[in-house]
């Protein structure tokens, strides 16, 4: 980690940290919330490594007087949560549930109180589960009803919310989720999942032109992407990073941004005047990145188009994920070269790591690893803010260690470590470091 000191970022810059509904939330039962999907998964013996749930998780329903305390410590600027439709329609259909909405209506006049500007998600994966009885994804219909939903939110909320983010990476939720099984609803689709695409984006449209009609605040979307590495100069190698690149980084993107799928999904279910929809203007492109992907030619008969290979030569974090800032900044300016004009402000709404984060004999928990991962990071932010590209925000994923999906309670992310037998919360080191950074605002 370099110790030159942290260049000073642009007047207004959002700072902020992100979670999401089922990973912190519990209260899996309160106040007449539903099933989602990821109730039934996780209640499903097998799908999470330690055999949990997120039927507790870090008790934000009944701690987030707490949490914001911890974020008005922090000193951000902004939170990114996300809403449990479930709470709100707990059938996924009809009239709002008004006691799953009045959580949230506290959580927004709280996080005000605090200074604290509220970006809220609309979906993070927790489709109520009777949808999915009817389809889910798959089916078109959940795209409309997605946008009924948006609706009842902005009702109640669209005078308070800062940034509405519709979806979050629909990309994972229909690859891990409807593709290969490994993330809710545990569908293995392969390539035929890409309605799941389709109905999500279209989704994602009419939810803007709802949300539109209720609320001023700015309208965006968090997409993952993951640069590609080539590992390897061949013709094939190349095409495969082609298509690596077209199904991780613009099956989601190119028709948001007005230009239609890329090539190779033109088996996407589009009805006309549906690209119209998708492509409404946006205001701000949230990007969550990781890290890159090495990408070679398949082997003969291989069922995708292209070989997944780990990248060799990096730190790694304690989810065996490369650490490669430089990727961020090579990803940014790639939006910004490959879509020009067309391209809003870009927020990048995740960006973290998980590690072990054992609490010393006293108690403290010593994170230098996140430090450095943060550092390095927020570094190539500010470098391609010099290259040209407007970036306005940075959250840092997560608050809170959390519930991370099909790993259970085994992965770390948090600013902040919670012990999940007693829901203690114990800042580490990298919270005093962020605080310290955020101060520079
Ligand atoms: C996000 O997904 C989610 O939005 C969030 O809920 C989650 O908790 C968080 O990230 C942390 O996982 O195989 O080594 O190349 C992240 C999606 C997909 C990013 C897998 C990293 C592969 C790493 N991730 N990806 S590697």
């Amino acid at each position: 980690m370099t110790t030159a000191p942290m260049p000073a970022f642009p007047a207004g810059f959002r700072w902020g940290v992100s979670t999401s509904a089922y990973q912190i939330e519990g209260g899996a039962d309160a106040d007449g919330r539903g099933p989602s999907i990821w109730d039934t998964f996780a209640h499903t013996p097998g799908r999470i490594v330690d055999g949990s749930t997120g039927d507790v998780a870090c008790d934000h329903y009944h701690r987030h007087g707490e949490d914001v305390a911890l974020m008005a410590g922090l000193g951000i600027s902004a939170y990114r949560f996300s809403i449990a439709w479930p709470r709100v329609q707990p059938g996924g259909t009809g009239a709002a549930n008004p006691a799953g909405l009045d959580f949230y209506d506290r959580l927004v006049d709280d996080l005000l109180a605090a200074g604290i500007d509220p970006v809220a998600t609309l979906f993070h994966w927790d489709l109520p589960q009777p949808l999915e009885d009817a389809g889910g994804w798959l089916n078109r219909d959940t795209a409309h009803r997605f946008a009924e939903y948006a609706d009842l939110v902005a009702a109640r909320l669209g005078d308070r919310v800062k940034l509405w983010i519709t979806l979050n990476e629909p990309f994972i939720h229909m690859s891990l989720g409807h593709g290969t099984g490994v993330h809710a609803p545990g569908r293995f689709l392969l390539f035929d999942a890409l309605p799941v695409a389709h109905h999500q984006l279209l989704g994602h449209g009419l939810a803007v032109a709802a949300l539109r009609a209720r609320s001023t605040s700015g309208v965006a979307i968090a997409n993952n992407y993951s640069p590609v590495r080539l590992l390897g100069g061949t013709d094939a190698d190349r095409a495969a990073g082609a298509a690596y690149d077209a199904l991780h980084n613009r099956l989601f993107t190119d028709p948001l941004l007005g230009r239609g799928y890329p090539p190779g999904f033109e088996d996407a279910p589009v009805r006309d005047g549906d690209l119209d929809i998708i492509a409404a203007p946006i205001d701000v492109l949230g990007v969550n990145y990781y890290n890159p992907t090495g990408i070679r030619a398949p082997e003969e008969g291989a069922p995708l188009p292209f070989e997944m290979v780990p990248l060799e030569g990096y730190p790694r974090t304690g989810f065996d994920w490369p650490v490669v800032p430089e990727g961020l900044r090579e990803l940014l300016t790639w939006l910004h070269d490959t879509y020009g004009e067309a391209l809003p402000p870009i927020q990048i709404t995740e960006s973290g790591c998980a590690y072990d984060d054992v609490p010393d004999a006293d108690g403290r928990v010593h994170d230098p690893e996140r430090i450095a991962y943060l550092d390095g990071h927020l570094r190539a932010v500010r470098a391609a803010i010099d290259d040209g590209v407007d970036v306005t925000g940075y959250f840092v994923w997560s608050l809170l260690d959390n519930w991370e999906w099909a790993e259970g309670f085994t992965k770390r992310f948090g600013l902040v470590h919670v012990d999940f037998d007693t829901q203690v919360r114990t800042p580490k080191s990298s919270y005093a470091w962020y605080r310290d950074q955020v101060g520079r605002r």
